[in-house]
């Protein structure tokens, strides 16, 4: 799938909405959050993917209005160096769950524009053709 970065999202709340009124999705992302840090620093988002269809789902992009970019990550310790790799697809098992958590995967958003204790909306691209849309809270550097 082709990816715009600059491709505004002007029915993200309607889509939202559509979330909301549906229940529990066959694929929901819940515990979203931003840990934005002082100045023009990147914020790290975490959250957590749940997959009750009966087959594969993978995360295969991020978008938010409130990031310049947004990127997936993986961290990794090698040999006591810790690193940062770009990944393009998350895969969610069916039946399972992925955390994207502190220390592991992690969305990456660069140029933040946020306040702490905001919400910021981050469209989620499947690998079914479909996007997930979520409402992030703003957490500062501590995570609180
Ligand atoms: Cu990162």
């Amino acid at each position: 799938m082709k990816k715009d970065k600059n491709v505004k999202l002007p029915s993200l709340i309607a889509l939202l909405a559509m979330t909301c009124a549906a229940g529990a999705a066959p694929f929901e992302i819940s515990d979203g959050w931003f840990r934005s840090l002082p100045g023009k620093l990147p914020a790290a988002g975490y959250f957590n993917a749940q997959n009750s269809t009966a087959r594969e789902i993978a995360i295969v992009g991020a978008r938010s209005d409130a990031c310049g970019m947004l990127m997936m990550h993986q961290s990794a310790n090698k040999g006591g160096m810790s690193s940062m790799d770009m990944v393009n697809q998350v895969m969610v098992p069916p039946g399972g769950q992925v955390a994207f958590a502190p220390g592991g995967y992690h969305l990456m958003c660069s140029d933040p524009r946020m306040k702490i204790g905001a919400r910021v909306p981050v469209l989620l691209d499947l690998s079914d053709g479909s996007a997930v849309a979520v409402a992030f809270t703003v957490r500062g550097a501590t995570g609180k």
